[in-house]
């Protein structure tokens, strides 16, 4: 096989309309839909070779990854070798390039990553529809990542369908988000296990389809508008009830800590004292991204600078899809 440049690069994704349980968690098939923006500070890059040793080789920022990153990209190795009835092991090097504790997921950036790789390695000439579907197996929000900007994942009924789409830019919205990072220590309770107790247990999870239904329309509708104000609160809303279902599951669990909440009071009191666009939304840890507009970001960053000067703070703008 002729030598291969197999590089690729993704950017990291946050969820506007969260995407919170699988109906098929080997396919990784949501319950829902999800949206999404790609972010320009954080992203993945990947390279990928095959090998005469008798093991896969992983390298995560330099150095052989730890088991549990082993494992897991292993898994969706195999994956691709039984799509090509391949058998020859594999050498993966990958690169999170990551601003200073963004405290934002990295299996989104990191599986889109290595599907494009991989697709690139086995000459799969997949289309972005199909790349979408593979990174989707290996962490469900990498679907989005395939594409940059506004991302609209479906949830679909099979492997086949359930798949991210473009959603088309609107111009003037001058969107950008501040992620504060109060806490840069791995989580507590993985998204993975968190959704899959949310969903089986707690006795609101039969309302989330129809929470999730009602919030994508508003949003698309807010997107296609350019009301960033209204963005701000359906996803803010969205992320609420997210939340909520991990605080009625059973046993319940959350990843809020007592800086969450206070951050989130502050961001309601700025939107009604001072006019702010501050709205928060909040995944799988304590951490906060404010969802704001370009030319209050950095008044924003110094309001929550001066309220928790612990914390770190990123100003991160819309981003690319995979290259
Ligand atoms: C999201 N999250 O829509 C939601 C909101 C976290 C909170 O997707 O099990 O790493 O690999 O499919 O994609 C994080 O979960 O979970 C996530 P798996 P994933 O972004």
């Amino acid at each position: 096989m002729k030598y291969q440049n197999t590089q690729t690069t993704a950017h990291t994704n946050i969820a506007f309309i969260k995407y919170w349980g699988k109906k098929n968690a080997q396919l990784n098939l949501p319950c829902t839909d999800s949206l999404s923006l790609t972010l320009d500070g954080y992203f993945t890059t990947t390279t990928s070779k095959f090998i005469s040793d008798n093991e896969d080789q992983i390298w995560l920022n330099g150095q052989r990854a730890p088991a549990s990153f082993f494992k897991r990209t292993q898994k969706f190795l195999d994956l691709c070798r039984q799509l090509n009835h391949c058998k020859q092991k594999i050498q993966v090097i990958t690169t999170n390039h990551v601003p200073t504790a963004a405290g934002l997921a990295s299996s989104a950036s990191g599986f889109a990553a290595l599907a494009g790789s991989l697709n690139k390695l086995f000459q799969m000439h997949l289309s972005r529809a199909q790349l979408s579907c593979l990174a989707r197996r290996g962490s469900g929000s990498a679907a989005r990542s395939i594409y940059g900007g506004w991302v609209w994942w479906q949830h679909g009924s099979s492997d086949q369908t359930s798949l991210a789409v473009p959603i088309d830019e609107h111009p003037q919205l001058p969107i950008c988000l501040l992620s504060v990072v109060f806490n840069d220590q791995p989580k507590k309770i993985f998204s993975t296990q968190g959704m899959e107790r949310a969903r089986t247990t707690s006795p609101f999870y039969s309302c989330w389809p129809h929470i999730v239904a009602s919030d994508l329309s508003a949003m698309k509708q807010a997107i296609a508008t350019a009301d960033l104000q209204q963005i701000g609160q359906i996803a803010e809303n969205n992320c609420l009830a997210m939340h909520a279902l991990n605080w009625s599951a059973r046993p319940a669990f959350s990843y809020f800590t007592d800086a969450t909440w206070k951050l989130i009071h502050l961001l309601q009191q700025w939107r009604h004292e001072s006019q702010l666009v501050a709205y928060a939304t909040i995944d799988a840890g304590p951490n906060v991204k404010i969802i704001t507009q370009q030319n209050q970001v950095q008044q924003i960053q110094a309001r929550v600078q001066h309220s928790f000067p612990q914390a770190q703070t990123t100003i991160l703008y819309p981003g690319p899809g995979i290259q």
